[in-house]
């Protein structure tokens, strides 16, 4: 590797490089020097935020300092590297991260307050950066912090969305959608213009004859736009080293900006132009798991895949191996099929551009590619359309096709008699229009395709993979289970608690080896242990109890239950459920004597999450969620036995807040629905119980923690299909207790039941698509187990800290581990640890 600085002059330079702070001493040094210099203040006009600004910019230098060194290392040791390409990463903030990851956050503290801050108001100062929908980018950010900490050279590759997921607010009890712009002051990323990638979109592909005679595709016209690199570097915990997450931002080519127009005196036009590339990376689409189609979604694909290929590629090239050598130096991870387009487009550069010839290059193309699956319900399976796809890339279009041919071709081969085989397999779905199926796509072109729970890797093998099974042979399926990070989802959002667990365990290794919270469980007799534990879960919930207050006017008794569901709003998530449950409860509770409502628990039921914007009857469930808020929290009759809360804008750092502060949550979606689930993770190993249905990682956590550990109801995912069956053919019966639930909303009990009318019909006279009146009265007798069971105080906590010590598989290690050991096959590289880390 060359460096730009020629050998005599080297010393000088190595003489001046950059350090980065390690004492408190040093730390107020470059916050002030930052405060002063970068921002322009003073101590005369420094407030939280210039201060949050001069700390992370001092942390920041430390980031990068150990970053340059990483990827020194990582291009000297020319090993294999991951590259996770996700078109969601759901980062939150990164201060407090940054601090606990290279294990600064005392001096962090100790520092500020001498400046004249608290830590807590500094970090609060951070706007999320909430580049994803939900539990797919959550995922991602929790496997780049595991792949940082486990030393694994890896890149995430995204997209840099001017505008993440918008900010909800809730307005007279309806979701109001408002733009989140985060980018005002972002010290985490660094603009590269030095890297930007022309992208080619439209134009016709014509055929050339090279110099050897080989008919070549030329893709030519079209327009250019250029792709714009932003690095966000990624800390491990307790190591150097530091990775990186490379986000694309599009901007007009220089080449395209039209001087024409400019130079008529139509700049309006040319600015036009600038403003319609600009948006390829505008906006994040908010996702209802619903496949809409939409031209720019393509595009930003695209976009995306195809900067991120050139930048790979480019990297491989400087080594100057052979291309067969390709998938031992790379391992690209498709995060659902949103990147499958990086398949195509690694087959176009390796023969279009390269000149491999077509088997050559597929090869290394299958071997290189790993896809990972997050759902099976059939709406939310992408699909393009032929002429779309036709008009925006025309030679990959003709690749598809190509790819497409071939494998019938070798299907036909295997199964001659198997006709409809080749029907139910093409990855051109024979559709008007005729449609593009990107997980047939990403199967064929990987190597490796996994679920991420185990009972989700049966299903695809059963329903929407099945065929391919027969094709490829069972072994190109397998499972990895979901996983979380410990450090943000302990360690920064329940300090007391990992302190606590720390002073028991001799030290915070377990934030690294899970497992090791085994050794709680010996601690179960331990009364000033349990108490302190006791004390923590009490404060979690005083503070929640606080932001209600300070959020929706609300006061929550911070020693009732409570009863938290918290995620994208969806009809398969069932939060309609547990509101219909809610009523339920009302009602009940209204019914019972002076004597009874004594012996019930008092209750919190929050809700929080939010719906896409299009997607009305997700917002009509939010809208129910407040209407029966607004009644029974003025109900003096009820008073503390009942509080129902919806919070607002629910993200990273929210969540944050609300896990640690659980009693019991809520995992409740029509078995086989969800995939994994990774909230109900997050919140058992904060010391929360949780109900839910035998679905996703419910199914692992229960074998974990134990069946008396956790409150399973409802049907099974093999019992689905015919109670759907059953519905459609007449024999639905709405179930007793819910009927009651309806009569209150339509007697108009919560406000105008019109406005409830298509809800409680989708469920009434619709199908119950959901089975939520299947798995009614078992909800509903399952939560009265919740309330007897949490009269016994002593026995609940046991239940909680058992649960903790099981907890040891949920982390996102072991998951990134298996993920290299079985997928990618890459090895970490381990620095030597310096001073100070
Ligand atoms: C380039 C250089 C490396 C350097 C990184 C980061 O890497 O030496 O460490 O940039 O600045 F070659 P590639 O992106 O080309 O791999
Ligand atoms: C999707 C699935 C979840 C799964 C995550 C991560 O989440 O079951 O846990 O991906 O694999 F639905 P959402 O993005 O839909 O929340």
């Amino acid at each position: 590797v060359e460096a730009s600085i020629p050998e005599p002059q080297r010393e000088a330079w190595k003489k001046h490089s950059a350090q980065g702070f390690t004492t408190k001493e040093e730390f107020e040094n470059e916050t002030v020097r930052h405060v002063e210099t970068t921002l322009a203040r003073s101590l005369f006009n420094c407030d939280e935020l210039a201060a949050y600004s001069g700390a992370s910019l001092a942390f920041r230098d430390r980031l990068v300092i150990e970053w340059n060194r990483t990827q020194q290392r990582q291009t000297f040791a020319d090993q294999k590297r991951v590259y996770y390409l996700s078109l969601e990463f759901l980062m939150g903030r990164a201060l407090d991260n940054a601090m606990l990851n290279v294990g600064l956050k005392d001096v962090a503290r100790a520092g500020l307050k001498d400046l004249g801050f608290r830590i807590e108001d500094v970090i609060s100062q951070e706007h999320d950066a909430a580049l994803g929908n939900g539990g797919l980018g959550r995922l991602a950010a929790c496997f780049l912090d595991s792949m940082a900490t486990l030393n694994y050279p890896a890149w995430g590759y995204g997209l840099r969305y001017r505008y993440g997921i918008f900010k909800q607010e809730i307005v007279d009890g309806y979701q109001v959608e408002v733009p989140d712009y985060w980018l005002d002051f972002n010290p985490w990323e660094f603009p590269r213009h030095d890297i930007t990638v022309d992208i080619q979109f439209y134009g016709h592909v014509s055929r050339h004859q090279d110099e050897d005679g080989k008919n070549i595709a030329v893709w030519e016209g079209g327009e250019i736009v250029d792709a714009v690199a932003f690095d966000v570097p990624i800390p491990g915990y307790s190591t150097p080293t530091t990775n990186n997450l490379r986000l694309w931002s599009s901007k007009a080519s220089k080449g395209e900006f039209d001087f024409q127009k400019f130079n008529s005196g139509d700049y309006e036009a040319s600015v036009g132009d600038q403003q319609r590339a600009e948006t390829i990376s505008a906006v994040l689409y908010p996702n209802d798991n619903l496949e809409r189609g939409k031209e720019l979604r393509l595009k930003q694909q695209y976009f995306w895949c195809a900067a991120s290929l050139y930048d790979i590629v480019r990297r491989f090239k400087k080594s100057k191996k052979a291309w067969s050598a390709f998938p031992d130096m790379v391992a690209i991870q498709l995060n659902d099929t949103h990147p499958t387009l990086a398949i195509v487009e690694l087959q176009r550069i390796l023969v279009d551009l390269e000149g491999l010839d077509w088997t050559e290059a597929w090869d290394i193309v299958q071997k290189t590619f790993s896809y990972a699956n997050h759902t099976v319900m059939p709406e939310a399976l992408e699909k393009w359309s032929v002429p779309v796809m036709q008009n925006l890339l025309p030679r990959h279009l003709q690749i598809i096709y190509e790819v497409n041919s071939q494998f019938l071709h070798m299907v036909e081969k295997q199964f001659p008699k198997d006709r409809d085989m080749l029907r139910r397999v093409s990855i051109i779905e024979e559709s008007q229009p005729q449609m593009v199926q990107m997980a047939y796509l990403a199967t064929i072109g990987s190597h490796k395709v996994n679920g991420v729970a185990e009972l989700h890797s049966d299903l695809i093998k059963t329903t929407i993979f099945k065929d391919f099974v027969k094709i490829y042979g069972p072994d190109k399926f397998t499972n990895v289970t979901n996983g979380i990070t410990p450090r943000r989802w302990l360690h920064q959002a329940n300090p007391r608690l990992s302190e606590l667990i720390a002073s028991k365990l001799g030290g915070y290794e377990f934030l690294t080896d899970l497992t090791k919270l085994n050794e709680l469980e010996h601690f179960l007799d331990d009364k000033d242990f349990k108490k302190e534990w006791q004390e923590i879960k009490y404060a979690n919930k005083v503070r929640l109890a606080q932001h209600i207050m300070n959020t929706t006017g609300v006061r929550v008794n911070p020693k009732a239950l409570f009863d938290i569901q918290v995620k994208r709003i969806h009809e398969y998530k069932r939060q309609q459920l547990n509101i219909l449950g809610v009523i339920h409860r009302y009602l009940t509770i209204k019914a019972m004597s002076a004597e009874e409502r004594k012996k019930l628990a008092p209750r919190v039921s929050i809700f929080g999450g939010k719906a896409a914007p299009g997607y009305w009857m997700a917002k009509t469930v939010i809208h129910l969620v407040c209407s029966v808020g607004e009644v029974v929290n003025n109900d003096k009759d009820v008073g503390d036995l009942l509080k129902v809360i919806y919070i607002e804008d629910y993200n990273v750092s929210k969540a944050e807040i609300i896990t640690p502060a659980s009693d019991i949550s809520e995992h409740i979606s029509t078995a086989g629905t969800e995939a994994s689930g990774t909230s109900n993770m997050k919140f058992v190993l904060n010391g929360g119980l949780i109900i839910g249905t035998c679905d996703g990682a419910n199914i692992e956590i229960t074998r974990e923690v134990g069946e008396s550990n956790i409150f399973l109801f409802g049907n099974l995912a093999e019992d689905v299909e015919d109670l759907r069956h059953a519905h459609t053919y007449g024999n639905f019966k709405l179930d007793p207790d819910l009927a009651k639930v309806f009569d209150a909303i339509k007697g108009g009990r919560f406000g105008d039941a019109n406005r409830f009318s298509a809800l409680c019909n989708s469920i009434i006279d619709q199908g119950d698509y959901y089975l939520v009146s299947d798995d009614f009265n078992s909800y509903i007798k399952t939560h009265a187990l919740v309330d007897e069971a949490y009269k016994d105080q002593e026995a609940w906590l046991e239940k909680c800290i058992t649960s903790v010590s099981r907890m040891g598989f949920f982390s996102s290690d072991r998951c990134i581990q298996e993920y290299a050991d079985m997928i990618w096959n890459v090895e970490p590289l381990v620095p030597e640890q310096r001073n100070g880390k």
